[in-house]
Parts: structure tokens; C-alpha cells; sequence
């Protein structure tokens, strides 16, 4: 899978490409991230890439002749890009997004900056996406969450170990409680279930606290979370035996 990455500030991707996971699946191949800069496609003396607003206002705008000349220019000698614009007025990134786009052969991130960018731009992008209803400074955090995200579901990019987190990720739940050593911590014990050896009951245990989990911290979850029958009239006990609290 191919990342290539438009922005202004390619310096911010150094980081977070050049260590855990996202490195060992660049140095294993499996993964490649590009980043280029959006200025080295700014013509003129000063290489602007963003000018004052056309009505006036605050700030500036992100100029559209540099912008779809690095859209161009990198799509160019690619076979099948799949062009994301990072915007807060995209879709919202969810799991099921992610696994989609863990299909494509090539992602193709466009970072936006300053107050916005030139409205004509959007028709140069395949799909605009955000990352959720909070203010940030620019478009290259977004596109790191992007291909962190989806780098995780490419083959090999997770070990066969972690990859079950995944799954249970997508099931809809949340995660049940992890204690490791030692067994107890500031007067804090861990549960005596886990360290009864008992499998069967283990497994009931952590799907119990899943269901629990999920009713108290985020109920949203539980309309399309796959739950049995048996476990829905168990939960809806649980909430008449609770509900004082
Ligand atoms: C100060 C300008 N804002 C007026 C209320 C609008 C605005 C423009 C540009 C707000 C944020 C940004 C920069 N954000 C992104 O480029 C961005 C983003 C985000 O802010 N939140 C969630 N997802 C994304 S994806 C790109």
C-alpha cells in the first residue's frame, strides 16, 4: 500500500513515520509513505502558496495553481490514486471508512492549512474527510490518523497477535478490563477470576465486563454491536437491578 502526502509542512510526518509499527512496515515493504511539498509546486518569486481572500475577511487562502499542480503531478505516474482531501467539512472518519480505504492501492492525503483553501480545489479530490467535530491547526494530524488507521488493516502490518484486538474492536464493543503483574497494586487487587485458570470462565468474565462497559460508557455502541439474545436480556437485567444508581 502507497501514501503519498501533500503539505506545506512535511517535517510534522518525520516523527511519527519513522518509528513503531509505521516504520517496521516501511522497512518490511509492505507499507510506502511519500511526503511531498506543496511549495516545491509554487511558482513565482516568492513561492506563495496561499493568498488574501477574494470578499476580504480574516487570514488567508490556500492557493488552487499550487495545490492541483502537486495533485497532478504526483497522480501522475500513479496507477489507481484514490485522492482524500483532510477538511472539517468531510465525512467523518469512522471504522468502516478505514476499512475501505485499507482497500485501495494508493491513498493520496491533501493537508490544507491557513483559514481554507480555494474552493475550486474540492473538484480536483476524490472524497473529503474529517476526523471529527474539533478544531485543529491543519490537515496533516488528520492524515497521520488516516494512515495510521489504515495501515493497521493492511496484511502483515499487524502481527497475527494484535490483529484479534482488531477484530474485537469492530464486534462493537469495548474492550474488557487487562491487569498484569503484580497482583496487587497500591492496595489494588486484580480480579480473582483472572487468576483462576479457569477459561470458559475467564471468557465470560471479559465478555461480561465488555457489555458492561460499553452500557455504561457508551450505550450508542450497544444498537449495532453484535450481542446475543441471551446477552441483551442479561443487559436489560442489569439495568432494572441498577437503575437507583
Ligand atoms: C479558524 C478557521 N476556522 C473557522 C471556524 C475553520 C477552520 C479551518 C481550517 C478550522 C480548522 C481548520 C484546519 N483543520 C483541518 O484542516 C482539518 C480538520 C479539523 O480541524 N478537524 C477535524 N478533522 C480535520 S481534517 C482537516
Amino acid at each position: 500500500m502507497q501514501f503519498h502526502v501533500l503539505t506545506i509542512f512535511p517535517e510534522i510526518f518525520a516523527s511519527p513515520l519513522a518509528a513503531s509499527l509505521l516504520k517496521k512496515a516501511q522497512e518490511k515493504g509492505i507499507l510506502s509513505c511519500t511526503v511531498h511539498n506543496l511549495r516545491d509546486y509554487a511558482t513565482g518569486r516568492h513561492r506563495a502558496v496561499d493568498d488574501t481572500p477574494y470578499g476580504g475577511g480574516q487570514g488567508m487562502v490556500m492557493k488552487p495553481e499550487p495545490v492541483v499542480a502537486a495533485l497532478e503531478g504526483v497522480c501522475q505516474s500513479l496507477t489507481t490514486p484514490w485522492r482524500i482531501f483532510l477538511s472539517p467539512q468531510g465525512k467523518m472518519l469512522t471504522q468502516a471508512k478505514v476499512a475501505e480505504l485499507a482497500h485501495r492501492e494508493t491513498l493520496v492525503l491533501l493537508c490544507g492549512r491557513y483559514e481554507g483553501v480555494d474552493e475550486r480545489i474540492r473538484l480536483f479530490v476524490d472524497e473529503e474527510i474529517s476526523i471529527g467535530d474539533y478544531m485543529l491547526s491543519g490537515g496533516e494530524l488528520a492524515a497521520l490518523v488516516v494512515i495510521d488507521a489504515v495501515a493497521r488493516l493492511v496484511p502483515g502490518v499487524v502481527g497475527r497477535h494484535e490483529s484479534v484486538e482488531n477484530e474485537s474492536f469492530s464486534h462493537g464493543l469495548l474492550e474488557y478490563p487487562h491487569y498484569t503483574r503484580p497482583e496487587e497494586f497500591r492496595g489494588l487487587l486484580v480480579p480473582d477470576v483472572l487468576l483462576s485458570g479457569n477459561h470458559a470462565e475467564i471468557a465470560m468474565w471479559r465478555r461480561q465486563q465488555s457489555l458492561l462497559r460499553t452500557l455504561q460508557e457508551r450505550p450508542d455502541l450497544l444498537a449495532k454491536a453484535e450481542v446475543t439474545e441471551e446477552e441483551k436480556r442479561w443487559l436489560a437485567q442489569f439495568k432494572t437491578e441498577n437503575s437507583s444508581q
